[in-house]
Parts: structure tokens; sequence; C-alpha cells
């Protein structure tokens, strides 16, 4: 079952779920700084409502894939924060083991394929889901997580349209926040909507609120269920905003200050959703600032857990590296070796 909105309990705990991203990260920001957290790390605040609110109109059985940004995506799919955490800190306990860090987080158990470093794999990634799912009749979707800036990457253009005339069951939620490393949307693309790319596949472009929390989970859930009725994947251009920089220690000479601090003042996705349950009788002060100890608190224990937590052995480096072949792999090969092949090893 999809969680929902549909309650003030459900709302409130969308709430709670965009203030864990932003604590989670405001701790991943710090500890960083303070050179904790070894490697590189992308800070998604501000995109909290476009992680959220999809990630709410999914299932435990749904698969997502997502970015380099990918902490926001990752706990609001389930993952945990000291978990998660612990595979920042390169720790045995992360959902990686500590061997793919920020980067390349992956847990199965939710649903989480992985984050994608490389600019727009996220893509074809979730197209690859897609055919999983039409292959065995799943009553799953995949949603793809992409930035703006991967949308001028070929390989997006390839999978969105193999999706689209697949008849995949994907949702691609785009997030444009307007940047991408050290351009601005418009040095790279020459379309004021990302969205109208979709009529180039024959799908259906949706243009969303990325700091409405509820326009954002209406949307992807319309577009899940349409994917579940086999009509095809939907492209979600969710217009949003990051606060930080595009990694930690960037010095953002492509925007102003002034610029970040308007959007954080007026069009905070946390702030507005609160102020919306508020203004409707449903949150209070009191339970607000309860709400943010609990978090807090959260937080606290999950540095303490990712600190404390082992290294991963030497001895065990090679582990997860290889796999060994599947039995299907081998008779492959077999057959190929026969028929006069190549056996599928490349020689
Ligand atoms: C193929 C490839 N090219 C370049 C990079 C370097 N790089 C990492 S993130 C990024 C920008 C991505 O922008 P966007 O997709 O808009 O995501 P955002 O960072 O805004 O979340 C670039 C150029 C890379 N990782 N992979």
């Amino acid at each position: 079952m999809a969680q929902t909105l549909d309650t003030p309990a459900a709302r409130r705990d969308a709430l709670r779920r965009m203030l864990l991203v932003r604590e989670f990260e405001n701790r991943v920001r710090d500890r960083f700084a303070d050179n904790e957290i070894p490697g590189f790390v992308h800070l998604s605040q501000g995109q909290e409502a476009v992680a959220v609110g999809a990630c709410t109109a999914l299932t435990d059985d749904d698969y997502i894939t997502s970015t380099h940004r990918a902490h926001g995506h990752s706990l609001a799919k389930g993952l945990e924060p000291d978990r998660l955490l612990a595979e920042l800190y390169g720790k045995e306990a992360g959902y990686c083991g500590g061997r793919g860090g920020s980067m390349h987080v992956a847990d199965l158990d939710n649903g989480m394929l992985g984050a994608q470093p490389i600019v727009g794999a996220s893509v074809p990634l979730g197209t690859g889901a897609g055919i999983t799912a039409q292959l065995t009749d799943a009553d799953w979707v995949a949603t793809v997580f992409c930035g703006d800036g991967s949308v001028a990457a070929g390989q997006v253009h390839e999978a969105i349209n193999l999706a689209a005339t697949w008849h995949l069951p994907v949702v691609f939620v785009v997030e444009n926040n307007q940047y991408s490393e050290g351009m601005t949307f418009d040095e790279q693309h020459n379309v004021e909507d990302l969205a109208e790319m979709a009529a180039g596949y024959g799908i259906p472009g949706e243009i969303v609120d990325g700091q409405d929390v509820t326009a954002v989970y209406e949307t992807v859930a319309a577009a899940r269920e349409r994917a579940l009725a086999g009509d095809g994947p939907t492209f979600v251009e969710a217009k949003t905003y990051r606060y930080r920089g595009h990694f930690e220690g960037d010095e953002e000479p492509y925007r102003t200050r002034e610029e970040v601090e308007e959007w954080e003042a007026e069009r905070d996705p946390i702030d507005l959703y609160r102020e919306e349950l508020a203004a409707a009788g449903e949150l209070t002060d009191d339970q607000f600032e309860a709400m943010r100890a609990d978090v807090a608190e959260t937080m606290d224990e999950a540095v303490e857990f990712a600190r404390n937590a082992d290294e991963p052995a030497p001895e065990d480096a090679y582990d997860d590296v290889f796999v060994e072949p599947a039995p299907e792999v081998e008779a492959f090969r077999e057959r190929m070796r026969t028929d006069g092949g190549d056996g599928g090893d490349g020689r």
C-alpha cells in the first residue's frame, strides 16, 4: 500500500520526513566540514518536498533510482538515517558496507536501486527496472529521479524514448533545481520547460511546483496509476531549488546570495507545509517543536551510531566486487562456445 496524505496524521508524518531530510543533511554538512565524512557530498536542502512527495505516492514494492544528490530520496523511500549515515562514514554498518558512500548508496530491501554519480545514469537504470516489471507482470513501478542537467545527456533521451515506446511502468521525476554544477538552466537548455520534451516521446509532461509536497504527491500518484494501468511513463518536471552549493565547498560564482536567501525565506517547502497544516488546524506550534526535537534526537543517535560503527576489515576489500556468474550465464557461455561464438566473455 502506498502511503497517502489523506489524514492529518499522514500529513504530519510527511512534514516530519521532510524535517528528517533537512536535519540529516545539516549533520552531514557539519560533520563533513569537520573532516569526519570522507569523499564528496552533495546536499539536497530546498528539494525535500520532491523526495517526500514522490515517495509518499509509492509502495514498499516500488523501486526508485537516484543521482549524486540521493540522501532525500533514500530517506523518503524508507532507508534508516543511522545506516545511511554510517554508509557516508564508510562504515561496515552502512547500507553498502561502507563501500558506496553518499554517491553510490543502494538498498534493494527498501526498493532503492542505487544512487548514480554518472549524470543521467539513473534514467536507463529505471527504464531497465521498468522492463523487468513489464516482463514479470509486476504490480510495481520504477520511479526515476534525475536532475535538469541530466536531461542534456544522450542516454536520458534514449532511455525515456524506449520506456515510452514500450509503455513501461516508469515515472520520470526531473528535479529542475535550476542549476547543474556551475551552469544555469538557460546555458544548458533551449526550452523554458523541460516537460515540453515529453511531447517528443509521445508521453504526458507534467510541470509541478517542487516546493509543494501535496502537488508532487498528487502528480506522482497519478503518474504511478497510469504506469500501472499499462499506459506507459510520465515525464514530471518538479521546479525546485537547492540551497547549498553543487557540492560542499562550492564557491557558487554562478548565483547571488540574495537569490538563495529569497528562496529560503519565501519558498521553503518545510515552512510552506507547516503553515498550511497550521492554517488547517492540524498542527500546533507545540506539535511542530516536538517533531523537531524528535528528529534532532534521531539524528544525534544516528551520528553516534555512524561514528562508533566499525570500519570495514581491510581483508574484506574485494568482497562484493565480483559476483559468481548465475548458472544461466554459464549455460549461455557454454552454448556460445559450442556454437562457435565468443562465449560471452569477450574473447
Ligand atoms: C557523465 C558525467 N558528466 C559530468 C559529471 C560531473 N557532474 C556531476 S553532477 C553534475 C551536474 C548535474 O546537474 P543536474 O543533473 O541538474 O543535478 P543537480 O546537481 O542539479 O542535482 C555534473 C556535471 C558526471 N558526474 N557525470
